[in-house]
């Protein structure tokens, strides 16, 4: 056990080594980077541990391949994990420094867009907590999401420059670079009747990995984040390689290189086009794979065993490059036979899909990947003219079928085909996707490969959400059933007992105005706005989307303003709608919905008739630490996308797991919600994915004649023109015409009115106070089944085949 005192030694120890001066003269910063010091100390020696039980092993490896890593802060959470919070936060309280307040210095590592991201992070959390050897694989970038901004209503972008006083967490492999090559040309060589390719005339890009630590909670195993960062290879930077004097051009070249890993797309279920992207794509799978075939190599003699011995797998299709990059490496470099490393790749690479949206999937113009990619072009042709064989076989002369189905087609290169093609498993993020996914968008590949399709719902992890972000809760559960749900969240169930408990019930309700009062200050502090910490919080947080509705909610809330003002009387509980999210900074509608949300709250928060029953909030700049506030004070969870469009979502289960009610439709993780908890305790509303999937064949409803045959409705809409919002009248007119002329793609006319109803009856049910308290027990209870323990554990016996590999203790003293 570590004392107090020693910890103390410990961080007084390290502070005068790192820092050269007086204890007394530290800065805020300075204690921060002492404290991260010590604890990657703890960390290291598990690492070590962990990385040295690997390379004797000779069990299976996944390597979890994605452009986008969500961690957010890991101070608090390491030191959760390594039962050493308390122990820290006595001693450092002893040196006069409070441990939230320099845990609060610490930037949100903000390497990914949203849900996808995110997820990535809590899989990762969940390899380590299950002692599973499973390690990420993404790219440093050096700016990650931008900060949010709101000037006058509207978003504004700002650069996340998080590395600006260095990364505590990580540590940089130079000896372990690679070089990814870009652009040249291959030319054919005869050898000892072999054809070889020979790549050349390329653009050497030095890949740097950059590794973080994934800690496993209360266990010994640490894995690996592995994060590569793009820079030019010393002997081409060497300046005598240009034109003598050509010193410009020269510091240019460096800059293009370093851009690869320059910044995040801020981009979230959208294709984004532009040529770095894909470089980006190939940067981070080409050093990735490389490394995994050397750490391989020095593990094992027969590269034939290879598909035996590691995963990969691949978050979307971002990283489907994957595939004709382990062909390369197979057959160029290690003189395969085609055959036979087709067999070791798609045994090694497994995909999940994330969308169904069609703007979202991934494809590149067939000149722009063929000039990148000269090699990896002609292996993903020879893999499409094999597999377009197999289909003529299947069904000759049926034509529309194989182009449909082929990867090259029309001029691009079809990302999701290259991924269904070349892998051994495909699957979906909640039941209903996956059932889409084989009844329409994949349905051709599911006649082909119906064994390769499964699901998997999300899961988020525990420890984040709900240890770390909702101490009071976790203390109660603990004291309620045992800390056995920290480990195996299906406990959780355990709960079910105390819902009639009335002791329970007090203390449950107590937590939760606890966490919204913790809310309500925060507000106050940062908007200088009063909000009632008895209301109903209402809050929808997530990416700013049309078909995830944000404006359905702000109809809503316009109505009930409305019906307010009509009826000072009105029998409503107050209420106050958060909302938070950002928009990519090229998406016209999605940035007009924020303008939209903090026009409607500033006129709704000043006006004094209503009595301040209905407050609106818009919470800037949302990432994982602002959610980590927002989660445990919420009553009334948002989650209203268009049935059939919103994958899985895993925001709605960040809010169940905290004890709120779900308002939603039947879409995505929220169908499965609802099988957990029961009718009684989520509320639902809306068409349903089978109802839209058949407008959409049948080119949808008439928006208008809705508009006019429902007169709040129409009132709602004409207000968006009409003056009475204090905007010019043109601000919101593209709004008001995408319901009214383009006929409402996402069906928000269509699900008003069940949505208000919806409504009305969250009202009804707030009133009695009892059963409330009885529904968010059994959402907390029935939230385990969303852990990403559970997912986790699916995926590794389902499609990776992996297994606990228990890390014995490397003895710190
Ligand atoms: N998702 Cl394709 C993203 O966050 N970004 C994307 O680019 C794509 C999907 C989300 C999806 O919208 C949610 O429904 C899922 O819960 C989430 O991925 C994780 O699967």
């Amino acid at each position: 056990m570590i004392t107090k005192e020693y910890f103390k030694k410990l961080y007084l120890d390290k502070f005068q080594s790192m820092h050269g001066k007086e204890i007394a003269e530290a800065t805020p910063m300075d204690q921060y980077l002492t404290l991260g010091a010590v604890i990657r100390d703890f960390i290291s020696r598990k690492w070590i541990a962990s990385n040295n039980a690997y390379a004797k092993m000779d069990d299976k490896e996944t390597y979890y391949f994605s452009l986008e890593f969500l961690l957010g802060k890991l101070m608090d959470a390491n030191l959760l994990k390594l039962h050493l919070k308390e122990i820290c936060a006595e001693a450092l309280t002893e040196l006069g420094i409070q441990l939230d307040q320099i845990e609060a210095l610490e930037p949100d590592a903000g390497l990914g867009n949203g849900g996808l991201g995110r997820l990535a992070a809590c899989f990762l959390d969940s390899l380590a907590a299950l002692q599973l050897p499973g390690h990420g694989c993404g790219i440093r970038y050096k700016y990650g999401f931008f900060e949010q901004k709101i000037v006058d209503g509207y978003q504004v972008e700002l650069p996340d420059n998080w590395l600006k006083y260095g990364n505590v967490w990580e540590i940089r492999k130079a000896d372990k670079a690679v070089e990814v090559r870009f652009g040249g040309n291959v030319r054919l060589d005869r050898v000892d009747g072999r054809t070889l390719f020979i790549h050349e005339n390329f653009d050497p890009v030095l890949a740097v990995p950059y590794d973080t630590p994934i800690v496993g909670y209360r266990n010994n195993t640490v894995n690996t984040l592995r994060l590569w960062s793009a820079e030019t290879t010393m002997k081409d930077f060497d300046f005598s390689t240009f034109n003598r004097g050509d010193y410009l051009n020269a510091v240019k070249y460096k800059y293009e290189v370093e851009s690869i890993s320059q910044v995040l797309y801020p981009d979230d279920n959208h294709l984004e086009g532009r040529v770095l992207r894909l470089k980006q794509q190939y940067f981070f799978v080409s050093a990735g794979i490389q490394s995994i075939v050397r750490r391989y190599k020095k593990r094992h003699i027969h590269l034939r065993d290879f598909h035996k011995k590691v995963a990969i797998h691949i978050n979307d299709t971002h990283p489907v490059l994957a595939i004709p990059e382990l062909m390369r490496i197979l057959i160029d470099e290690e003189e395969m036979g085609w055959d036979e490393a087709w067999e070791i790749t798609t045994g090694t690479i497994s995909y999940t899909n994330h969308t169904i949206l069609p703007e979202a999937l991934e494809k590149w113009p067939i000149d722009i990947f063929q000039t990148l990619l000269p090699r990896i072009y002609m292996i993903v042709h020879e893999i499409n003219e094999r597999f377009c064989r197999q289909l003529w076989e299947k069904y000759p002369g049926d034509w529309n079928k194989i182009r449909s189905m082929a990867i090259l087609s029309d001029g691009y290169v079809h990302m999701a085909h290259l991924a269904a093609v070349g892998s051994n498993s495909i699957n979906g993020v909640a039941k209903i996707h996956t059932e889409i996914l084989k009844s329409q968008v994949m349905s051709n590949f599911y006649d082909s490969y119906p064994h390769k399709f499964n699901n998997k719902t999300n899961g988020i992890t525990p420890r984040r959400w709900l240890l770390k972000s909702n101490p009071q809760l976790s203390r109660l559960i603990s004291d309620t059933i045992g800390p056995d749900w920290l480990y195996d969240s299906r406990k959780l169930q355990l709960l079910v007992d105390y819902v009639r408990d009335s002791a329970f019930q007090d203390r449950i309700h107590g937590i939760k105005q606890h966490n919204k009062a913790l809310l309500t200050a925060f507000i106050k502090d940062k908007y200088q706005i009063s909000i009632d910490p008895d209301s109903i919080f209402d809050i929808q947080v997530k990416r700013i989307h049309a078909y995830k509705r944000q404006i359905l909610n702000v109809l809503h809330i316009m109505d009930l303003y409305n019906r307010l003002l009509e009826n000072p009387n009105l029998e409503i509980h107050p209420r106050t709608f958060i909302f938070g999210g950002k928009a990519a900074p090229s998406y016209y509608m999605a940035k007009q919905t924020i303008k939209l949300i903090n026009t409607v709250a500033a006129v709704i928060n000043q006006d004094t008739r209503i009595h301040g029953k209905l407050k609106v909030i818009f919470l800037e700049n949302y990432n994982v630490s602002l959610g980590e506030k927002i989660f445990p004070a919420a009553d009334v969870s948002e989650q209203i996308s268009t049935a059939s469009k919103e994958a899985s979502g895993t925001g709605n289960m960040k809010f169940m797991m905290n004890g709120a009610i779900t308002i939603g439709t039947l879409d995505g993780a929220n169908i499965e919600i609802k099988e957990e908890v029961g009718e009684d305790n989520i509320v639902i509303f809306g068409l349903t994915a089978d109802q839209v999937l058949k407008y959409y064949q049948e080119g949808g409803y008439n928006a208008w004649d809705l508009y006019h045959e429902d007169g709040r409705l129409k009132m709602v809409l004409d207000q968006l023109i009409n003056g009475f919002l204090p905007v010019g009248p043109d601000e919101f007119r593209g709004i008001y015409e995408g319901f009214l002329y383009h006929n409402d793609e996402y069906f928000v006319l269509k699900d008003f009115s069940s949505y208000v109803e919806a409504h009305n009856k969250i009202n009804r049910l707030y009133q009695d106070k009892e059963k409330w308290v009885q529904m968010s027990i059994h959402n907390i209870a029935h939230s385990g089944k969303f852990s990403s323990d559970k997912t986790i554990s699916e995926y590794a016996r389902d499609i990776w085949n992996i297994h606990p590999v228990p890390i014995p203790n490397n003895p710190l003293f």
